[in-house]
């Protein structure tokens, strides 16, 4: 892989990273000193990615705004490697009039049409979504394709199902990306599901898959590039499977009572600084320039974060408008 793709990678894990850790900061101003959900300028659960950020720098690096890609309950990191607007996106984290659905819509209900980018908390739910997508791109001729963020515990619901049966049918332009931490909330994979592997599944409807282990943004990258040029090709459907990590809580606030013992292995598998040594080791970046990224990174959100505080709240005669429930 050519050194420009690699650092293009890392800056999208950093620049998430970033974004994320902010994030978790302003969440926790207001509900100390005893953990209060509903306090504080974020009021409202809060599923962080980090550690995940493989999966959105090597899925996303293949797809433009044309291409439509739906996410999971925990979607900042692949709304942001998609090109969703930072700033927007932060308003509607903050609930203000600015954001993204106009405050309403909160972390887990990001909409950004200009770049066909939408999610949901209902799990599943973006799988088909993304395959009506890929359905209007085929009809219409183009090659543009639809991708599908989706977590491990999705792969029981029955959308997950009903969606590969479809894709697979109607041989859809559509990437299924299935984000394996290991847990769902509190349920650990050996507890809720049969048959592990959800590549596995994907090949009884006849859909080609790969596992990528490591959480390696480089083994993402390859494994999603053949997926979506397969997609672009008019081969139909593909599934991509990542062996990923949940470095922070379920939701913040989470206590990890239920994985106390992996916690203490859990910052040593942190992907960014391996990968980080990886490319210093290789020659590809450097230390000064390693600063450097992640001080833009920082600076691009902090200025996201005060475009979020400095916009208005929306105003309460206008809270039935914009909402389609
Ligand atoms: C249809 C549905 N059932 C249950 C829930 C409650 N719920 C929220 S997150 C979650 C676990 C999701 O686990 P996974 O898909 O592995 O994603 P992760 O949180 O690990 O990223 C569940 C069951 C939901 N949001 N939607």
């Amino acid at each position: 892989m050519d050194a420009s793709t690699r650092l293009s990678l890392y800056r999208t894990m950093v620049r998430i990273r970033a974004f994320e850790e902010a994030i978790r900061r302003e969440y926790y101003v207001g509900k100390q000193p005893v953990f209060d959900i509903g306090a504080g300028p974020v009021p409202g659960e809060m599923h962080l990615s980090a550690g995940q950020e493989p999966v959105a720098a090597g899925l996303c690096a293949h797809l433009g705004p044309d291409d439509a890609l739906t996410g999971p309950h925990r979607p900042h990191h692949i709304a942001l490697a998609h090109g969703v607007d930072m700033k927007r996106m932060t308003a509607e984290i903050f609930g203000r009039e600015s954001g993204l659905c106009h405050g309403k819509g909160g972390h887990m209900h990001l909409f950004a049409p200009e770049v066909h980018f939408g999610c949901s908390g209902i799990i599943a739910e973006g799988m088909p979504t993304a395959c009506g997508q890929a359905l209007a791109f085929k009809k219409r001729g183009t090659d543009q394709v639809a991708a599908a963020v989706v977590g491990e515990g999705a792969v029981n619901q029955g959308g997950f199902h009903e969606s590969l049966n479809l894709a697979a049918l109607w041989k859809l332009p559509v990437i299924f990306v299935v984000e394996d931490n290991d847990w769902g909330i509190s349920v650990p994979r050996s507890a809720s599901t049969s048959n592990f592997s959800a590549t596995d599944r994907g090949r009884a409807y006849g859909i080609p898959g790969e596992r990528v282990e490591d959480n390696s943004v480089e083994g993402v990258y390859e494994a999603c590039g053949r997926a979506v040029q397969r997609a672009r090709r008019g081969e139909g459907p593909s599934l991509v499977e990542v062996h990923t990590l949940r470095l922070w809580g379920h939701f913040e606030g989470d206590a990890q009572g239920y994985r106390q013992s992996e916690l203490e292995d859990v910052p040593g598998r942190d992907p960014i600084p391996t990968y980080r040594r990886t490319l210093i080791e290789e020659g590809v970046l450097d230390e000064e320039e390693a600063q450097r990224i992640r001080a833009e990174a920082e600076e691009e959100v902090e200025a996201a974060i005060r475009f979020a505080k400095e916009s208005p709240e929306p105003a309460p005669d206008e809270a039935l408008e914009h909402v389609f429930a």
